[in-house]
């Protein structure tokens, strides 16, 4: 077992530093300016209510982060550059390089990503509440700074060793994630000592387990981006569940890009003409 792999399993989480090229990391944010400016009336997949909405923007920073990036092309031709440019990271070698030193499976399929551009702060919660592999816990996330991530924007955490911890949830919290993040708030409260929230530069990737507990600090500025993505990788030897919104989604399809599989789920909700 490799040295990061024996890491990861007993942290929960690992930090690869500059894998992602910053020119890869340019044409992305390009392409999406691009594509936004010259439609601004397009409507876009919105994480919070997996709903369609056009992107709302406060002192130039989209509010709302976009769901299911590396699918949108799927959504509307006008948005294939942005998801091929988003492909070219998410896909890269560098991010199977460190997905097989985790997990030591070489064979993947990247299940969800979320492109996030200003963060209004994400409440503390373990990925495994929302979706999983079966067997689970086998899911592992990658969090790609797509600038130099500064303390004001708010900064993800982990919380270290928080992976093996499983919480015995009432049918409230099942059925409602507000009761859920009550429940996750006050176990950060308790660890605060063990939250680990490195500073992270255009490039590096931050990678976590399903069960880990993780969140983003509030950010204390206005003006100040916070650029990222979110991705969900399983190894393709386990299957995922979607264990809340699973309604709101429809699986679509697969396709894949630099020998990893990506799973194309549309919103249930109806797509604005
Ligand atoms: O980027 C963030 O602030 C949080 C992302 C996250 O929690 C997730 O995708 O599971």
């Amino acid at each position: 077992m490799s040295d990061a792999r024996r890491k990861y399993e007993s942290d929960g989480y690992h930090v690869a530093r500059g894998i992602v090229a910053a020119e890869k990391i340019d044409a992305f944010l390009r392409t999406f300016a691009d594509v936004a400016a010259l439609q601004p009336e397009l409507q876009f997949p919105i994480v919070s209510t997996l709903g369609y909405g056009p992107l709302r923007r406060v002192n130039g920073f989209m509010q709302d982060p976009v769901f299911d990036v590396h699918s949108l092309g799927w959504l509307r031709d006008e948005f294939s550059p942005i998801a091929e440019t988003a492909l070219e990271m998410m896909t890269c070698d560098g991010i199977k390089e460190q997905l097989l030193a985790l997990d030591g499976s070489d064979a993947h399929t990247l299940v969800m990503s979320t492109f996030v551009d200003r963060s209004s702060g994400t409440a503390p919660h373990q990925d495994c509440y929302y979706l999983d592999s079966d067997p689970q816990r086998r899911l592992t996330a990658a969090w790609i700074a797509l600038e130099d991530i500064a303390p004001e924007a708010g900064r993800f955490y982990v919380i270290s060793g928080s992976h093996k911890k499983h919480f015995d949830l009432t049918a409230e919290q099942l059925g409602d994630f507000k009761s859920y993040e009550k429940l996750l708030a006050d176990y950060v409260a308790a660890r605060a000592g063990d939250l680990y929230s490195p500073e992270l530069k255009k490039g590096d990737v931050l990678f976590w387990n399903s069960g880990t507990v993780h969140g983003a600090y509030k950010p204390s500025s206005e003006t100040t981006s916070r650029k990222s993505f979110t991705v969900h990788y399983i190894p393709n030897s386990v299957n995922f569940v979607r264990h809340y919104n699973a309604e709101k989604l429809t699986h679509s399809g697969t396709f894949a890009r630099n020998g990893i599989v990506c799973r194309v789920d549309r919103l249930t909700a109806k797509m604005p003409a």
